[in-house]
């Protein structure tokens, strides 16, 4: 059992969540107005958002979600991974990522899940706390295993 411990207040927590992300919204330009394939003629002027998740202050991505073609308001309703309750706790990054084909890609933004979490929660991430960037939201769903 691992627990948690803040201002002398304990938390057990144990258990592993698949994370499920369901749906997002992105800027249609970024932060200096542009379009998002500018100079990238044969993509389509918008974006073409997919996720890639790993731990907060790792290197390596765990793994990437489909990419959904020329939209800001991509759904993708698929599971990302599974992580346990320590990994929770020390974070869960999300990069939201502009497609350029070829393993090139922009930066869109990011959100971060961090904490206690409980099973079948449904989560909006925005861009007012856990995002950062030109995203205006995620939405997740945490499902025990
Ligand atoms: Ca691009
Ligand atoms: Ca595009």
């Amino acid at each position: 059992m691992t627990q948690m411990c803040e201002q002398g207040q304990c938390v057990a927590f144990v258990g592993q969540w698949s994370v499920w992300l369901v749906k997002g919204q992105v800027d249609s330009t970024t932060s200096s107005g542009e379009a998002w394939d500018l100079y990238n003629p044969f993509a389509g002027e918008a974006p073409d958002p997919y996720v890639a998740i790993g731990i907060l202050g790792e290197t390596f991505i765990d793994g990437t979600s489909e990419t959904v073609d020329d939209t800001t308001s991509p759904l993708w309703n698929e599971n990302l991974g599974d992580y346990t309750a320590a990994e929770f706790v020390q974070g869960i990054l999300f990069n939201v990522r502009d497609t350029d084909g070829g393993g090139l890609f922009n930066l869109m933004g990011r959100c971060t899940l961090r904490g206690v979490v409980q099973a079948g929660t449904w989560m909006l991430m925005r861009s007012t706390g856990d995002c950062v960037g030109a995203v205006e939201f995620l939405e997740i769903r945490l499902v025990e295993r």
